[in-house]
C-alpha cells in the first residue's frame, strides 16, 4: 500500500477533527473563540495539505488566488457591519454554490477535451455536484437581496407556484438522467439552468420573517454542494468537511423552524402555506386608537420605581450599536435596586445568536440573559418590560392573527407585562412588514428616537436623580 495517500488521510482526519472541535466551541459564546481558532488552524492544515498533493502542479495561480482571496476577505471582514453580517453568510454561500457548480461543469468538459471516458458514478455525482451547487448559488443571491432590500423582503407568490416547481423538479430529473445515460452536454447545461431557475423560485415565496430559516438552510445545502465537489474531485478532506457543515446547517434549520413554529419541509420547498394576502383586521382597529408616547423623563421614573425589569433586544439594538448604552442603563438599575433580566427571541436581530454576541461584546453578565422558554412564564410579574429596537418578535399577532405572516411565531410575552416601553424610531413596521398591536394598548408608551441616545438620556436622568 502507497505511503503517501495514507499521510495524506491521516493529516485530512486531523484537519477535520480540528473543525469538529471547533464546531463544538461555537456552540457557546465561552468557547466561541477558541473554536474559532481551532477551525482556522484546521483549514490552515487543510490548505498545507492540499498543496502539497502531487496534482497541484503549479503554485503561480494558486498563491496569486490565496493573496487575493486573503485581501478581500481581510477587508470585508474589518469593513463588515455587525447588521450586514447575514448578507455576508449569504454571499459566501454563494460562493459555494457556483465553485460546486464550476467543478462540475469544468470536471466533464476536461474529461471530453481528454478523451476520457467517465464512469456511471462520476456521472451521477456531476449532476448531484451541479442540481446542489445551482439552487445553492440561486437561492443564496435571492436571500442576500432581500437581507440586503435590494429585492422585496415580502413573500412573491403566483398562483399554480407549486405546481410550476413540480414540473421544474420532473424536468431536472428527465435531464440528469438523460444526461448521465447519453452524456449529451445540452441536457446536463439544461439542467443547470431550471436548478438554477428553482434555486430562485424556492426562496422568493419565502417573507421576511422566514429568512433566518433560509439562511441556515442554505449553510445546510452549501456543505452538501462542497461534499458533492469532494466526491468529483476524490478529495476525502472535502467530503468531510461539506458533511459536517451539510448536517449542522440541517440541525440548526431544524432547532430554528421550531422556534419559529414553522414547518421545515414548508420553507424547503418554497413557502408552501404561504398565503398572499390578509385580513389583518384585529391591527387597523388597533391603529385607530392611537399610540402613547413618552419622554427619556417618563421612563426613567417608570423603571427606577420598578422592582423588576424585563430588557427585550431586538434587531434596532445592533443598527443604533446601543448595546454599551444598555450595559449602562444596566448597571443603573442594579444600583437603584431593580432586577434587571434579558429575554432573547431565537431570531432577533438578523441571524442567529445575534444579540446574545452583542450582548457579550458589552460584558453583561451571561447569568442574567435568558432564553424565551425560560423567561416567559416571567413577564407577567415584570413590572416593566423596555423593548430595545425589537418588533417582530414581540408582536401578539402571532398569536391571534391567522392570516399574518407571523401566525405561529413564538414570541416573547410583552404583552403580560404590567407595562411596556418601546424603543424605535417611527411607526414603521419590523422586518417583516406586518403592524403591531402591541403599540397601541393602554399599558405601553413609545420612547420614539434613536435607542443609543434614548438609553443614554435614560441613564442621565436616572442618575441625576
Ligand atoms: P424587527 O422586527 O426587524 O424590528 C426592529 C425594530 O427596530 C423596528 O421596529 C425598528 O423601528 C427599530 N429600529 C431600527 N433602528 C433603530 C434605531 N436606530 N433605534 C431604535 N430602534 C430602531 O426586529 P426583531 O424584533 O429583532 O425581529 C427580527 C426579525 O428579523 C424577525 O422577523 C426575524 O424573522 C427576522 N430575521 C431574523 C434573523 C435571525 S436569524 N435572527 C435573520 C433574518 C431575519 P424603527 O424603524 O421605527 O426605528
Amino acid at each position: 500500500m502507497p505511503l503517501l495517500p495514507d499521510l495524506f488521510g491521516a493529516g485530512y482526519l486531523i484537519a477535520t477533527l480540528f473543525f469538529i472541535y471547533g464546531l463544538k466551541g461555537l456552540s457557546s459564546p465561552r468557547t466561541a473563540l477558541l473554536g474559532n481558532a481551532s477551525a482556522m488552524l484546521g483549514m490552515v492544515l487543510a490548505i498545507a495539505i492540499a498543496l502539497l498533493s502531487p496534482e497541484v502542479v503549479g503554485y503561480a495561480l494558486v498563491f496569486a488566488a490565496i493573496a487575493g482571496g486573503a485581501v478581500i476577505g481581510i477587508v470585508v471582514a474589518r469593513k463588515i457591519k455587525m447588521t450586514a453580517m447575514p448578507q455576508l453568510v449569504a454571499a459566501l454561500h454563494s460562493f459555494v454554490g457556483i465553485t460546486a457548480l464550476l467543478v462540475g461543469l469544468g470536471t466533464y468538459l476536461h474529461h471530453v477535451a481528454t478523451g476520457q471516458t467517465v464512469s456511471m458514478i462520476v456521472m451521477i455525482e456531476l449532476v448531484v455536484g451541479a442540481f446542489v451547487g445551482a439552487i445553492t448559488f440561486a437561492g443564496s443571491m435571492i436571500a442576500f437581496g432581500k437581507l440586503q432590500e435590494i429585492l422585496p423582503s415580502k413573500p412573491l407568490v403566483f398562483k399554480g407556484q407549486h405546481f410550476l416547481n413540480l414540473v421544474l423538479m420532473l424536468a431536472i430529473g428527465g435531464l440528469g438522467l438523460h444526461f448521465i445515460v447519453t452524456y449529451t452536454l445540452a441536457s446536463f447545461l439544461i439542467m443547470i439552468l431550471l436548478s438554477l431557475l428553482i434555486g430562485f423560485l424556492l426562496v422568493t415565496p419565502i417573507g421576511g420573517a422566514d429568512m433566518p430559516v433560509v439562511i441556515s438552510m442554505h449553510n445546510s445545502y452549501s456543505g452538501w454542494a462542497a461534499a458533492a465537489t469532494g466526491f468529483i474531485l476524490n478529495n476525502q478532506l472535502l467530503i468531510a468537511t461539506g458533511a459536517l457543515v451539510g448536517s449542522s446547517g440541517a440541525i440548526l434549520s431544524y432547532i430554528m423552524c421550531r422556534a419559529m413554529n414553522r414547518a421545515l419541509f414548508s420553507v424547503m420547498s418554497g413557502g408552501v402555506g404561504v398565503k398572499s394576502g390578509g385580513d389583518f383586521s384585529v391591527i387597523a382597529q388597533a391603529s385607530n386608537q392611537g399610540v402613547k408616547s413618552a419622554s427619556a423623563e417618563d421612563a426613567a421614573f417608570l423603571l427606577e420605581n420598578a422592582r423588576s425589569v424585563i430588557i427585550v433586544p431586538g434587531y434596532g439594538m445592533a443598527v443604533a450599536q446601543a448595546h454599551h448604552a444598555v450595559k449602562d442603563l444596566y448597571e443603573m438599575l442594579l444600583k437603584k435596586g431593580v432586577t434587571v433580566k434579558f429575554a432573547i427571541h431565537p431570531v432577533a436581530g438578523r441571524m442567529p445568536g445575534h444579540m446574545n454576541v452583542l450582548l457579550a461584546e458589552s460584558d453583561i453578565p451571561y447569568d442574567c440573559v435568558f432564553t424565551m422558554e425560560d423567561i416567559n412564564s416571567e413577564f407577567p410579574t415584570a413590572d416593566v418590560a423596555l423593548v430595545i429596537g425589537a418588533n417582530d418578535v414581540i408582536n401578539p399577532a402571532a398569536r391571534n392573527v391567522k392570516d399574518s405572516p407571523l401566525y405561529g411565531m413564538p414570541i416573547l410575552d410583552v404583552y403580560k407585562a404590567r407595562n411596556i416601553l418601546i424603543s424605535k424610531r417611527s411607526m414603521k413596521p419590523g422586518y417583516s412588514g406586518m403592524d403591531n398591536a402591541l403599540f397601541y394598548v393602554s399599558n405601553c408608551s413609545l420612547l420614539f428616537g434613536d435607542a443609543k441616545a434614548m438609553c443614554e438620556s435614560i441613564t442621565k436622568v436616572m442618575r441625576e436623580n
